[in-house]
């Protein structure tokens, strides 16, 4: 692996320093506005007093208030000529139109410029105690070799460079070199399988892929190029592999494979930026949906950037000179957005979390709260559920009084783990900020302070708007509630410039999944209530989506997998609450007329079969056999009623009349009786 080599200020002194970085930096001066102090990039907007009035204009004149932060937050090679061209009902999405720029730009030369001697990265490595840092100089040095590299090797402008790896400097790296030469890249989590990953490269059409010989989580090791291996034979499009090395151990090589840290050596450190378009794309990133295609988001340069930084700052109060820990693997938008591009736009110093939260012991992450002296943390629910499990010693081993602020994303964090998280992690004295917020919207839209430090906090609840964020309640007629304490589908009435653009090569299904249902309006597929104080809780998908310890998987996506066994007839996965993942995977099976088989014997297959075709965390935890499954009478499933039963919620069965045989229900309910 890539090792930091003490480099500094060679960069400033580089000949592209010296001729393109004054051309970059051109940030608009600061005004007398009031609210400066509080939001330097907000100066040019002349007469605004104090941060409600702000947050007011940041939704009443949104065109001024984002073009007067893009202005002063990002740097631009040619200032952009229109703010924002937007129609919601068509799903067109452009922001900062005629401006040009280049991400890596903003991420790390400007920052090499100012302090090349700042640590960037550091890389929690697996290893308990063997963190290595990089500084803004040597990650632009390995950026711009990688850069190089894969221009040499034909990677041009607008190609879609695959990227399976997991958290560590060049997978950063790698990320930003993309950026640099104005390619796309796709981070496939490297926790999914070939199949997954072959449907991935295979939408995307990457003719490249980037990966690492082994990965190493949780003191296991995995073979993360064999899986490369494996997928690329599905994946006539790909014509080279870099591999860098993260163990010792070689693997094969054959004819299509790179030595990555070895060609890297031979290109030079300068690497002249393209300049990109605001809205062309800066990377694709795959999610689940409801149907069984995981479905390529498209996010784009300047808004995305933007937008990430500027929440990374805000939400969490981060000031210059901080320690930014997110334990998000940057294979999920966390992960882009808050190890990566929001914490490098702002000159952050951030962390890699290779490991998991309890290996070698469930002290790993206040450990390196300590080690590390961790200003901001950031984690998941899924995580703190478990450790507080284990009891508040692991935590109070450690000095934590580096900590500012505790973050939570992915899912809903209950009141049980939200106070210890308060109490024991942050001593009651670091706020808890539940964030809310998708791969869809680019970064947080939800957020207890968005603007105001010292704001009250309720726990469990994600509360106010960020600046921009225009949220809605509708109810079921697609009317928009404007009351308080009620609940109803969360939408959108505004765009923001950190929104996703499109789906790749599907924006019709962009469209029917975010603007079809409630037009005019982004739809988030998730419900929430808005409290008498008109702070926002969120309650749950409304669609086939799961939450599985934070990743997110459409059952139909199982479902697929599941009827691909050939003794299966039909399927249905719901997700049941399960106290440490907070959801879990629970499908019924119907098998085909005249099949014998040893349902515990089928049961294993199956679990193996969701395992290899999609990713291990996907596996159902139970599996019902069942001889049928209760459906309307026009044949649709009634998940519903399979929800209600996995949760032995009878009462709320609710009405059954539209079912075409009741007896169904009370079959599936012994069944269910009988798993347990
Ligand atoms: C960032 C991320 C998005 C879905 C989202 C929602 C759930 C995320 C949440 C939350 C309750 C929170 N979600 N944050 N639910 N409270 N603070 O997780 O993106 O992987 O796309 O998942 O996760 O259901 O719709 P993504």
């Amino acid at each position: 692996m890539w090792l930091p080599c003490g480099c500094t200020s060679k960069y400033v002194a580089s000949s592209f320093a010296r001729r393109t970085l004054a051309s970059y930096l051109h940030v608009s001066g600061r005004s007398r506005c009031n609210v400066a102090a509080f939001m330097p990039e907000a100066a040019g907007l002349e007469g605004v007093s104090g941060r409600a009035a702000l947050r007011e204009l940041s939704v009443s004149n949104s065109e001024s208030f984002w073009a007067a932060v893009a202005r002063h937050r990002l740097c631009w090679s040619t200032p952009f000529h229109t703010v924002q061209d937007c129609d919601l009902s068509r799903g067109k999405i452009k922001w900062f139109e005629g401006g040009k720029l280049n991400v890596s730009v903003n991420c790390l030369d400007r920052h090499v410029h100012t302090c090349p001697e700042r640590v960037a990265l550091i890389w929690e490595r697996d290893e308990r105690g063997s963190e290595m840092k990089y500084t803004y100089g040597e990650l632009l040095e390995m950026t711009c070799r990688l850069g190089n590299l894969l221009r040499r090797h034909s990677v041009k402008r607008g190609d879609c460079v695959t990227i399976y790896m997991p958290t560590c400097p060049l997978a950063v790296a790698s990320m930003l070199a993309c950026a640099r030469i104005g390619a796309a890249h796709n981070v496939v989590f490297a926790g999914f399988s070939a199949d997954a990953l072959a449907e991935r490269i295979r939408d995307a059409q990457s003719s490249t892929v980037i990966t690492v010989n082994q990965g190493v989580r949780g003191g296991k090791v995995t073979e993360l190029k064999k899986t490369v291996d494996t997928a690329v034979q599905s994946c006539p499009t790909v014509k080279q592999v870099f591999v860098a090395m993260r163990t010792d151990n070689p693997v094969t090589m054959t004819a299509r494979d790179i030595a990555m840290e070895e060609e890297m050596l031979k290109e030079d450190v300068v690497c002249e930026p393209a300049v990109m378009n605001s809205e062309d794309v800066l990377f694709l990133l795959y999610t689940s949906g409801s149907t069984g295609k995981p479905k390529g988001l498209v996010h784009t340069q300047a808004g995305y950037l933007l937008y990430a930084a500027l929440t990374h700052r805000y939400v969490f109060s981060y000031h210059d000179g901080d320690v930014f820990g997110c334990v998000a693997d940057i294979g999920w938008i966390t992960g882009h957005s808050y190890v990566v591009y929001g914490p490098l736009a702002n000159g952050a110093t951030t962390v890699l979390f290779e490991s998991t939260p309890i290996y070698p012991d469930p002290g790993r992450y206040w450990d390196m709260v300590e080690r590390l002296k961790i200003n901001q943390f950031y984690g998941a629910p899924t995580a703190i559920r478990l450790l507080l499990k284990y009891g508040d010693q692991w935590v109070n081993k450690y000095d934590r009084s580096t900590l500012k602020t505790l973050g939570s994303v992915g899912e809903p964090i209950n009141t049980e783990a939200w106070e210890w998280y308060h109490r024991v992690v942050g001593d009651g004295r670091c706020p808890v900020v539940d964030t809310w917020w998708q791969t869809e919207t680019g970064g947080i839209c939800i957020a207890p302070r968005p603007s105001d430090p010292d704001a009250e906090i309720v726990p469990g609840m994600a509360m106010r708007p960020f600046f921009g964020i225009n949220p809605v309640l509708m109810d079921t007629e697609g009317e928009v509630l404007t009351s308080n304490n009620t609940s109803g589908a969360l939408c959108m009435a505004q765009p923001w410039p950190g929104m996703a653009r499109t789906i790749h090569n599907n924006h019709q299904r962009f469209i029917d999944t975010y603007f079809q249902p409630y037009p005019g309006y982004f739809f988030t597929g998730d419900g929430a209530y808005r409290s008498e104080e008109g702070y926002y809780q969120i309650t749950g998908r409304l669609d086939d989506v799961i939450n599985v310890s934070g990743h997110r998987i459409g059952t139909a996506e199982i479902e697929d997998v599941v009827n691909q066994c050939p003794a299966v007839a039909e399927s249905a996965v719901v997700g049941y609450t399960h106290s440490i993942k907070g959801q879990g995977v629970y499908a019924f099976v119907v098998l085909k007329k005249g099949i014998d088989v040893q349902e515990a014997d089928l049961s294993r297959q199956l679990n193996g079969m969701v395992s290899e075709k999609i990713a291990k965390y996907a596996s159902p935890d139970f599996i019902q056999f069942a001889k049928r499954l209760p459906k309307t009478r026009s044949g649709k499933i009634m998940r519903r009623v399979l929800r209600k039963v996995v949760e032995s919620d009878l009462e709320g069965l609710g009405d059954l009349s539209t079912l075409d045989d009741p007896a169904a229900v009370q079959e599936i309910i012994q069944g269910h009786e009988k798993l347990l």
